[in-house]
């Protein structure tokens, strides 16, 4: 197989684009379409200070490796589970990669606020871990972004996540999470930080290739409660159509912004706030104040400050 750009042996073939690539080409081709995707729908502007949300996995260190051979600066937040092994292990991932950036990292330690770890609190709140983490995760890399000075918060979700998601919405129709799965959620009256998914046209496939190709040292395991999830149901079905017609996910995701957009248009938004920390809530009080309420938590979100080491060149 060559390479259709030099001619050199190919690495990775790109069905869905009718492509094959060696090594190069294929690391230029990667970080040329989150470039095009970061300019084609504006996601930052030069006088935005963007916080990325790394676990330690390929997507989220990946991106940062790009944003940062793209010339966007941009310091990380790690949210530690205490999800024992797994949680220290990508620590570790997430501290070698600020160190070969030179960029720090906002490190949030779940149990040494709330004295429990995720599997306690989601019994606590009766909500999938999932659920509960999704909750916590969203409200500290909010208040951490907004204490911090910055204003927008880069996530990792690449194509794969991202069309599991919208099938899973689609099917059950839900409609509140249905149209606000596009590459970006506004930032809402200064309460909450823009949020972009600059990998949202990236496959997994190809973000492992980068991983690898840019020796990107990152967690394998997945995140324990991952494994059940129902999201690994609906990525084995879109695989299996994505193998017999190449190119299927991304137009569904492609059809999905352009209608979304005129779907969110039509939308009109009925938010209200929480009355002690002013976050977005559904009810009077948003469900972190309530958790801390219940564990007679003070809401005083304590997080620690990673400086890269130097490294000799
Ligand atoms: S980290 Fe959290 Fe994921 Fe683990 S508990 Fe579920 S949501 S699977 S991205
Ligand atoms: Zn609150």
């Amino acid at each position: 197989m060559k390479c259709k750009v030099c001619g050199g042996t190919a690495v990775i073939s790109l069905k869905a684009y009718n492509n094959a690539l060696c090594a190069n080409d294929f690391i230029s081709f990667l970080e040329n379409r989150v470039l095009k995707t970061i300019q084609k729908y504006r996601l930052i502007d030069v006088d935005d200070r963007p916080l990325i949300a790394v676990s330690g996995g390929k997507d989220s260190l990946s991106l940062w490796h790009i944003l940062d051979r793209l010339g966007y600066a941009t310091d990380g937040i790690y949210i530690d589970l205490s999800i024992k092994e797994y949680s220290q292990i990508s620590l570790e991932k997430v501290k070698s990669m600020a160190d070969r950036l030179k960029r720090k990292i906002y490190i949030f330690h779940l149990e040494e606020v709330f004295g429990k770890d995720i599997e306690s609190i989601s019994r606590i709140i009766r909500r999938p871990p999932c659920s509960a983490c999704g909750m916590l995760k969203r409200y500290v890399m909010n208040k951490v972004s907004l204490d911090m000075g910055y204003n927008m918060i880069i996530t990792g979700h690449n194509l794969d996540d991202e069309a599991s998601a919208l099938l899973g919405n689609l099917l059950y129709w839900k409609d509140e999470y249905l149209w606000k799965k596009g590459l970006e959620l506004k930032e809402t009256e200064g309460h909450l930080s823009k949020k972009i998914k600059p990998l949202f046209l990236c496959s997994e496939r190809e973000m492992a290739a980068y991983a690898i190709l840019n020796n990107i040292d990152y967690i394998h395991e997945e995140c324990p409660f991952s494994l059940d999830a129902k999201s690994l149901v609906y990525k084995d079905i879109l695989n299996r159509l994505e193998e017999s017609s190449p190119g299927t996910k991304l137009q569904f995701l492609k059809g999905y912004l352009k209608v979304s957009r005129i779907m969110n248009i039509q939308r009109k938004q009925a938010m209200s706030y929480c009355k002690i920390c002013g976050y977005l809530s559904s009810g009077d009080i948003c469900s972190f104040c309530r958790l801390m309420e219940r564990l007679g938590v003070k809401n005083d979100i304590k997080f620690h400050e990673y400086k890269p080491k130097k490294i000799p060149s």
